[in-house]
């Protein structure tokens, strides 16, 4: 099984006297200014919460947009600290973006045309030349901070996500040696859906510029590969998923991401997070006879929890029983709050717990609390532990890690994962109780069926879905795509 010190033990074998940089537009830890003082924290991103382990593992250099309003104060000349602060690892250095790049490369085209043109969630994509402009801009920003530290030194790149798809064809340019990656954290959709894009082909092309690309799983690696074939004068061999295109080969490979299982088990055990449910329990007024059941996403209109919602309300709209015994409890941190489709979203879901909350409650009992708050990985673990069950609705999802994340904490092999069939996660976590997020009647019927599971039913479902994390965990993940990665050599 794969830890923190075998994948160490590789990386020393594997990656030598390579320099390794990772790049993504999100930053692992955010400084801010808390009067004088400067204090830092985690960003709610399932990229940044997956890749932290790694980098703590083989140390190396993190590039990506300072966001904080401590962060400048935080860097030395070189725009670099060492991170985590609490236990310095490795080396994050800080890119800084004008509010308008902010706006038009992150917001615009990364958020508004990227992100629903991958998600199949019927949301319209947004297409703006000048987004599209200054998303080229900010992918050069990126490229030269990267060629910056490289110099004439052997590297290997690996790039993050849909936000940077041009950083490998910019890097080679310049420095046709350099050996890079590319991991898409969100789904690949089929080419009908992404051929509407004005400049699917410079996105392919930037892509294609790559040694390696990973997906996290087969069917957006092959959603990719048709996408290529039918757009570009490529050869795509099919057996080795390989596109040839322009002299250069990319392997196109499914990595399905997850993460540090053993660090959240064992934390999900620690004296605190049962002060912590005393605490949670007395500050939602919950007497400990109540069925918990919880959400915790970014509110993004793929996660599904309107749909969650409608659920809910037509499961207590059939089993009146359970009003005044039933409590959901839905957090998570607001997201991208300047889009529109997010401010929709965010007043559905509104509108959504008022209604039912009104039609449901019983005397002070009201069977859903829905907090916009980023909550700390202490009360994240107590909520976890509290909950008879989790569920993940989402309406199209890469991977999605909360699923991971609830069923490593459950070390006792007690709670039930409700989860959607249109996640990563599905694929691997078959013993899951899965649902289709927009068949309200069945998707209520799932939860009377959770409800009314016997323990020992539960713990064999919960006991299968550890193992396969276990087994599956970040680190394979990134001892996977390393593996992969170094078989291409400098200058080759
Ligand atoms: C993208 C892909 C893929 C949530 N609320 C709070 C909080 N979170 C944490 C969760 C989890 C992370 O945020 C969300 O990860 P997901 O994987 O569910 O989703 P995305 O952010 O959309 O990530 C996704 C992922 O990349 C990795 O490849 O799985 O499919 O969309 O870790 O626990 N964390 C804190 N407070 C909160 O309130 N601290």
């Amino acid at each position: 099984m794969w830890d923190s010190q075998s994948l160490v033990k590789l990386i020393e074998e594997k990656l030598q006297d390579y320099l390794f940089i990772v790049v993504s537009n999100r930053e692992p830890y955010i400084h801010t200014l808390r009067g004088n003082e400067i204090v830092y924290h985690v960003p709610p991103s399932g990229l940044t919460v997956a890749l932290d382990p790694v980098m703590r593992a083989c140390g190396g250099i993190w590039i990506a947009h300072g966001s904080g309003n401590g962060d400048r104060e935080a860097v030395d000349k070189a725009n670099k600290v060492m991170v985590p602060p609490d236990d310095p690892k490795y080396t994050l250095k800080r890119l800084w973006l004008t509010p308008e790049q902010e706006e038009r490369y992150y917001s615009g085209f990364s958020n508004e045309a990227l992100w629903p043109l991958c998600h199949i969630v019927y949301t319209r994509p947004v297409f703006r030349e000048l987004d599209w402009k200054m998303y080229k801009k900010v992918n050069a920003l990126f490229a030269d901070s990267i060629l910056e530290e490289v110099k004439d030194k052997k590297a290997f790149v690996f790039i993050q996500d849909y936000h940077l798809s041009l950083v490998a064809k910019m890097l080679k340019e310049k420095s046709p040696n350099i050996i890079t990656a590319l991991f898409w954290h969100i789904p690949w959709p089929n080419p009908e859906a992404f051929r509407i894009c004005p400049w699917q082909n410079e996105i392919l092309e930037g892509l294609l510029a790559n040694n390696l690309l990973g997906f996290h799983i087969r069917h957006h690696c092959n959603n990719f590969l048709e996408t290529v074939s039918r757009a570009m004068d490529t050869f795509v061999d099919q057996v080795k998923s390989e596109v040839h295109y322009q002299g250069r080969k990319s392997l196109v490979s499914p990595f399905p991401i997850s993460i540090d299982f053993e660090r959240i088990s064992m934390e999900a055990q620690a004296k605190e997070v049962n002060d912590e449910i005393g605490n949670l329990m007395k500050r939602f007024n919950l007497s400990g006879e109540e069925i918990i059941g919880i959400g915790i996403d970014r509110f993004d209109y793929t996660k599904g929890i309107p749909d969650r919602l409608r659920a809910i309300e037509k499961f207590l709209k059939n089993n009146p029983q359970y009003i005044g015994k039933f409590v959901f409890i839905q957090v998570g941190v607001s997201s991208r709050e300047s889009i529109k489709a997010y401010k929709a979203i965010n007043k559905e879901i509104d509108k959504l717990v008022e209604d039912i909350n009104w039609k449901y409650s019983m005397g002070h009992r009201k069977p859903i609390i829905c907090l916009r708050e980023n909550f700390p990985q202490l009360s994240l673990l107590a909520l976890r532990r509290m909950a008879r069950f989790c569920i993940v609705s989402s309406l199209h999802d890469g991977m999605n890690l909360v699923a991971k994340e609830y069923v490593a904490s459950r070390f006792d092999n007690e709670g039930v994962l409700i989860l959607s069939r249109f996640t990563g996660a599905a694929r691997e976590l078959t013993d899951a109780v899965l649902i289709n997020p927009y068949a309200t009647d069945d998707f209520a019927e799932a939860i009377k069926f959770t409800l009314k599971m016997p323990l020992s039913e539960q713990k064999e479902r919960m006991e299968k879905m550890r193992k396969v994390i276990q087994e599956n965990n970040i680190y394979k993940w990134a001892a996977d795509s390393i593996t992969e990665l170094v078989k291409f050599q400098f200058g080759a």
